[in-house]
């Protein structure tokens, strides 16, 4: 079973203070990669840095927006210089904004896009060249539902997880010959920060009306947690999936198979 550990790997987690990124970075320290994360500010650096050490995690922090090409090249070429270059990339970083696409700005519409579609493409090109001096490495870009589904509000979000679906198709086309196999993970609805405001308790102790309709949603009739996207990606960043590439994993408990619950 030692083709699923990740002994003497360096893996940069984009984004990854907190929720699915810092899972997947536990996963990939306890399959015994080095970690290398960054973050947007140095508050949330100094934040995820002490929540990796009492992880017994000795991970290198960095602050970085990764929308910002000259902040990620300098990123990575610190890494590769006091490090080694990367065998490992995890596009995590990402937002959403939740607004009716007919009430929406142009300029969120293009922030979404900014984190969630470009800033992929500029890390994975910042990294590709030393994976290939590597003699290879893994990229996995953390998609959606949304790279498959729409729904109310989240226009700019499914537009960009859907880009980045077709973009993880065509990194592992380009450069599979170089033994870097690009896959996504599609996490189904996961309780994270993030859609904290999709479970709030109604004033009356119920559950919030989506946290209703995802849970009739899903087979596993619950939300995920990071616990459950700490397999996925070791097999994925792992000698385990080397013949996987193209491919979008999604861990969802079975939404994208059922028609859901009848009311
Ligand atoms: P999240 O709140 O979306 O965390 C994303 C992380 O990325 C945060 O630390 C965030 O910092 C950081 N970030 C945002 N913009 C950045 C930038 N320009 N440069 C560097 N870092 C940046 O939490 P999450 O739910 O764990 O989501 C992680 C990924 O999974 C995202 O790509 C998300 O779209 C995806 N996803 C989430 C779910 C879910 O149900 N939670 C499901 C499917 C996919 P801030 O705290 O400052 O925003
Ligand atoms: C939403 C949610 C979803 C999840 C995730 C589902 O508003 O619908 O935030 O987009 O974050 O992307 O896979």
């Amino acid at each position: 079973m030692d083709m699923f550990l990740l002994r003497g790997k360096r893996a940069l987690i984009t984004g990854a203070s907190y929720g699915i990124g810092f899972a997947i970075a536990e996963a990939f320290a306890e399959a015994g990669a080095e970690i290398f994360f960054n973050d947007i500010n140095q508050e949330l650096v100094d934040k995820g840095t002490a929540a990796y050490r009492k992880a017994g995690i000795e991970a290198h922090g960095y602050v970085c927006d990764v929308t910002n090409e000259d902040d990620v090249t300098a990123l990575i070429t610190k890494i590769e210089a006091e490090a080694g270059s990367l065998h490992i990339l995890v596009n995590n970083a990402g937002i959403i904004k939740r607004i009716p696409m007919t009430e929406m700005k142009a300029e969120d519409f293009r922030k979404v896009i900014d984190v969630d579609l470009n800033a992929p493409f500029i890390v994975a090109k910042a990294v590709i060249p030393g994976m290939i001096k590597n003699g290879g490495g893994k990229i996995i870009n953390i998609c959606s539902m949304m790279s498959e589904l729409g729904r109310e509000t989240v226009s700019a979000y499914a537009a960009a997880k859907g880009g980045l679906k077709m973009l993880t198709k065509n990194i592992a086309s380009e450069y599979g010959e170089f033994n870097i196999q690009c896959n996504g993970i599609g996490p189904g609805y996961i309780e994270t920060p993030q859609t904290a405001p999709l479970r709030e308790r109604q004033p009356d102790g119920s559950r919030h009306p989506f946290d209703q309709f995802i849970i009739s949603k899903t087979p596993a009739a619950r939300w995920g947690t990071t616990e459950d996207l700490k397999g996925p990606a070791v097999f994925l960043a792992s000698a385990a999936s080397d013949f996987v590439n193209g491919h979008i994993l999604y861990v969802d408990g079975g939404i994208l198979a059922y028609i859901g619950k009848q009311p």
